[in-house]
């Protein structure tokens, strides 16, 4: 049961990083963009490769500072700065312009799909911190986003010891401003973190068992997000119970709903052992809490619980779904299983309302060219025009061309949107996922998350976005 309960933790599947030796010190983490300095607008102007990008002041003089990636800089204020990047990686961009200051940090992939502009970290301070920032989620009209947030390194959790620095020291906040009313009763003051907890009567079982917990943030007038709120069941502090996968449904019955995975401890058993898909009413604006969690009587007993499970078949794991609502309420509900050994995608239809216990007929896999043997498909989302998802450590996407889901001729192919690097070293940029797509007045957003290689030889996962160019 342990392992299945703590398997959602691990949202984005990536690479175990070996430590030889002893382990350094934590890097530093410098807040970027710095207090009071602007998003800096960024263009891509190059398509091939690692790219180029162009930086055009808004009137008179000003300085680029860089730092962070090796980029070969040319141009001038008045022309603008062409920045063709060296590697992948993060790479800070700062303008000033009289004392005022705008600034980005332009995320270099391998290769960015034609369609999309220059990949940037999600700015501000409230967002990306030097802990995981995982799960993420865009909603259709752009103004939340969802975090999934655990306030240590994912390479913490490979390491598989809970003893070890990166699973047993806390890095990243854990109380507000930025993550207000995190689950922290298992941090102590020097910031380390019990294993054990109350809500399975579990003790320190030998692997690393780090609070987490969901948040919802709203899109602030300078285009960044803040008003961070804690959202997701409650289980009296401790953070244990692994909800992940949020999302806002697509198409017209999706608003005011809200859907994630979790797995119910207070309905396991025989028939239940792993996560299901939960759907729930929700204003993104007001805090919620969907439901408390606590033991009494030898039994784990929940208060307040409005989720209401949906999508066939109680006893598989489902995880990471996205929802698609069509006019007349029909449902299309996607999700992956990352607990078995061939990842793929599935999708289950049915009739709605959203928030009632709707009968599917069953999970059918999607087909090739989406899943495919021995290829890792998960993380889908589909908003009636086409299904993107990570396949191979790649945001790739393929167009509906009509027909039924499951028949390989209803697919176009697949075009590859966001690359990473192969490359491990420190500072490389070398995992993405978790990919979903909104609108705002200006266009198409693809949300993502991306792993950078730190110093200390952990991984850092922080939340990226890219505007739509075509
Ligand atoms: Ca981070
Ligand atoms: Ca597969």
């Amino acid at each position: 049961m342990l392992a299945r309960v703590l398997l959602p933790v691990v949202v984005l599947l990536g690479v175990a990083a070996c430590q030889p030796g002893g382990v350094p010190p934590v890097p530093a983490f410098v807040p970027f963009p710095s207090p009071g300095a602007r998003p800096l607008e960024v263009s891509r102007v190059g398509g091939d490769g690692l790219g180029a990008y162009l930086v055009s002041p808004r009137s008179g003089p000003a300085t680029l500072a860089t730092s962070g990636v090796a980029a070969k800089v040319t141009g001038d204020a008045k022309a603008g700065w062409r920045i063709e990047p060296e590697a992948t990686g993060e790479m800070r961009l700062s303008v000033d312009e009289n004392g005022k200051k705008t600034e980005s940090v332009l995320l270099v992939f391998a290769l960015v799909g034609e369609a999309w502009g220059a990949p940037m970290a999600q700015p501000g301070p409230m967002v990306n911190t030097a802990a995981w920032e995982d799960g993420l989620s865009l909603s259709p009209d752009a103004n939340t986003l969802f975090v999934h947030y655990v306030p240590i390194t994912i390479s913490g959790f490979f390491v598989g010891d809970s003893k070890h620095p990166w699973a047993e020291r806390t890095r990243g906040p854990y109380g507000a401003p930025e993550r207000p009313d995190f689950p922290a009763k298992r941090i102590s003051a020097e910031g380390r973190i019990t294993p054990g907890f109350a809500l399975y009567e579990a003790k320190d079982v030998g692997r690393p068992w780090p609070p987490t917990a969901l948040f919802a943030f709203r899109r602030q007038k300078d285009g960044s997000f803040g008003e961070p709120h804690l959202i997701g069941p409650q289980d009296d502090g401790d953070g244990s119970l692994g909800a992940f996968g949020p999302c806002i449904p697509t198409g017209p019955e999706g608003k005011g709903r809200f859907v994630l995975a979790f797995n119910d401890p207070a309905t396991m058993g025989a028939e239940d052992t792993e996560s299901d898909i939960y759907a729930f009413a929700f204003d993104p604006a007001k805090p919620t809490t969907f439901g408390r969690f606590h033991r009494a009587g030898g039994q784990i007993r929940s208060e307040g619980w409005t989720g209401v499970r949906i999508g066939p078949d109680p006893k598989g794991h489902q995880g990471n779904p996205h929802l698609h609502t069509s006019k007349g309420g029909r449902l299309s509900l996607f999700v992956d299983n990352e607990a078995i050994a061939e990842k793929d995608l599935f999708v289950a239809e049915g009739q709605g309302p959203v928030t009632s216990a709707t009968w599917y007929a069953g999970w059918e896999p999607l087909p090739s060219p989406i899943s495919e043997p021995n290829v890792e498909e998960v993380q889908p989302f589909f908003d009636g025009k086409r299904l993107v998802a990570r396949k191979d450590n790649t945001i790739s996407a393929w167009d509906h061309l009509g027909g039924p889901f499951a028949s390989a001729s209803s697919w176009g192919p697949r075009q590859k949107w966001l690359v990473p690097g192969s490359d491990t070293k420190a500072g490389s940029l070398f995992v993405v996922g978790e990919p979903t797509v909104g609108r705002d007045a200006r266009g198409e957003i693809l949300s993502f998350v991306y792993g950078i290689m730190r110093e200390d030889g952990s991984i850092d996962l922080n939340a990226g976005y890219v505007r739509r160019r075509t």
